[in-house]
């Protein structure tokens, strides 16, 4: 069964996308820890972020990449916090988190 994200990718399901190119996607969080929380997607559908082709995470860690760029030139904050968590979505994400201080966020 396709994940939640995959339904996003094929446009079955809204998502507020704010970058994409032929391999991943990025769309806001429907339940942001702080404003500007984006999560970026390969579109090839993997659960587990350890169990990637090299080629595929690496190509996922680039594209994040320029996402935290334009995230970090948007929102003013201190630092854009990344983190890989998969405990709601079996498909392989990463967060992107724009924060000022810890204390923007409850973990
Ligand atoms: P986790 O798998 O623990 O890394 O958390 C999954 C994140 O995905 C969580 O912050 C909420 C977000 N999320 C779950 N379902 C949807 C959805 O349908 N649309 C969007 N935009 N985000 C979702």
């Amino acid at each position: 069964m396709a994940s939640i994200f995959s339904k996003i990718i094929n446009r079955e399901i809204p998502a507020h996308i704010v970058a994409e190119d032929e391999h991943c996607i990025a769309f806001l969080d429907i339940m942001p820890l702080v404003k500007g929380h984006v999560l970026v997607v390969p579109k090839e559908e993997t659960d587990y972020i350890f169990d990637m082709h090299p080629d595929t995470l690496a190509r996922l860690t680039v594209f994040a990449q320029k996402v935290a760029k334009a995230i970090d030139k948007t929102i003013k904050c201190t630092r854009v916090g990344v983190a890989v968590i998969g405990l709601e979505v079996p498909h392989v994400h990463i967060h992107l988190i724009p924060m000022k201080t810890m204390d923007d966020v409850n973990f």
